[in-house]
C-alpha cells in the first residue's frame, strides 16, 4: 500500500566514538545520494551555530566548565531547537544525515557517571531515527589514528567509558559497522543501508519519537 502523503526523508544518524570515521562518511553519504538525485542535507549535533551551540562549543573547548547535568541538558536542548526544522525538512521530502545525535548524549554523559534514565529522559519526544549507523572500532585503534584535537572528552580512558555506554544503549534496530575495515568497505556497506532506508521512507512510513 503506497499512501504518498507519508512519503518523505529519511532521518539517518551516524554514532560512534570519536576518530571512527562519522564526519568523513556522512559527507561520501550525501553526495552519493545527491548523485542518485536525492534531497538530502547533512547535519550534526552539537549544532555549534546556535546561542545554546556556542556555550557547548566552548564547553567543549575547556574554556568554560559547566555541571554536568547542566551541559548534557544543553547538548538536549540544541536538538530541541532544532526540532521543528527536522521535521519539516523531513516531510518536505529530505533525507537528513545526521552526524551524533541522542545516543551520544546518553553514551557521553552516562560515561561520567550519571544515570542512564536520567540522561535520556530529555531526548523523549525528538523524532526518532529510521537507521542508527553505528560505526564500531575499539577505543585503541580510533586512539591510534590519530588526530584527536585536544577538547574535551579526546581522551582514550574515556572513550573506553563512551565504548561501554554504547554497547548498553544498542538495540536491535541499529546497524553496526566495523569501521577499522578499510574506508572504502565502510562507504559500501553505509551505502546499502541508506539506501534500503531512504526507499521505504519514500514509500511512507510515518515519524516516530524517541524512545519507543
Ligand atoms: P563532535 O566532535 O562530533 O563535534 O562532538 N557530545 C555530543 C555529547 O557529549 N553530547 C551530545 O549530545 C552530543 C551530540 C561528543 C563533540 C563532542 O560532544 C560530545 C563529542
Amino acid at each position: 500500500n503506497n499512501h504518498k502523503s507519508d512519503s518523505r526523508g529519511a532521518l539517518i544518524v551516524l554514532e560512534g566514538l570519536d576518530r571512527s570515521g562519522k564526519t568523513s562518511q556522512s559527507s561520501r553519504l550525501l553526495s552519493y545520494l545527491e548523485g542518485l538525485g536525492h534531497s538530502v542535507e547533512s547535519w550534526r549535533f552539537p549544532d555549534r551555530n546556535t546561542g545554546v551551540g556556542q556555550m557547548i562549543s566552548s564547553y567543549l573547548a575547556n574554556e568554560s566548565q559547566l555541571d554536568d547535568h547542566t551541559i548534557h541538558l544543553l547538548f538536549s536542548a540544541n536538538r530541541w531547537e532544532k526540532r521543528s526544522l527536522m521535521e519539516t525538512k523531513l516531510r518536505s521530502g529530505t533525507t537528513l544525515i545526521v552526524d551524533r545525535y541522542s545516543f551520544s548524549g546518553v553514551a557521553f554523559s552516562s560515561a561520567k557517571g550519571l544515570d542512564i534514565e536520567w540522561c535520556k529522559a530529555p531526548e523523549i519526544g525528538l523524532l526518532a531515527p529510521d537507521l542508527v549507523l553505528y560505526l564500531d572500532i575499539p577505543p585503541e585503534k580510533a586512539a591510534e589514528r590519530g588526530g584527536y584535537g585536544g577538547e574535551r572528552y579526546e581522551q582514550l580512558e574515556f572513550q573506553r567509558k563512551v565504548a561501554h555506554s554504547y554497547q548498553i544503549l544498542r538495540d536491535g534496530s541499529w546497524k553496526t559497522v566495523n569501521a577499522w575495515l578499510p574506508f572504502d568497505d565502510v562507504e559500501k556497506q553505509l551505502r546499502e543501508m541508506v539506501l534500503d532506508s531512504v526507499t521505504t521512507c519514500q514509500k511512507g512510513k510515518s515519524l516516530s519519537k524517541l524512545w519507543s
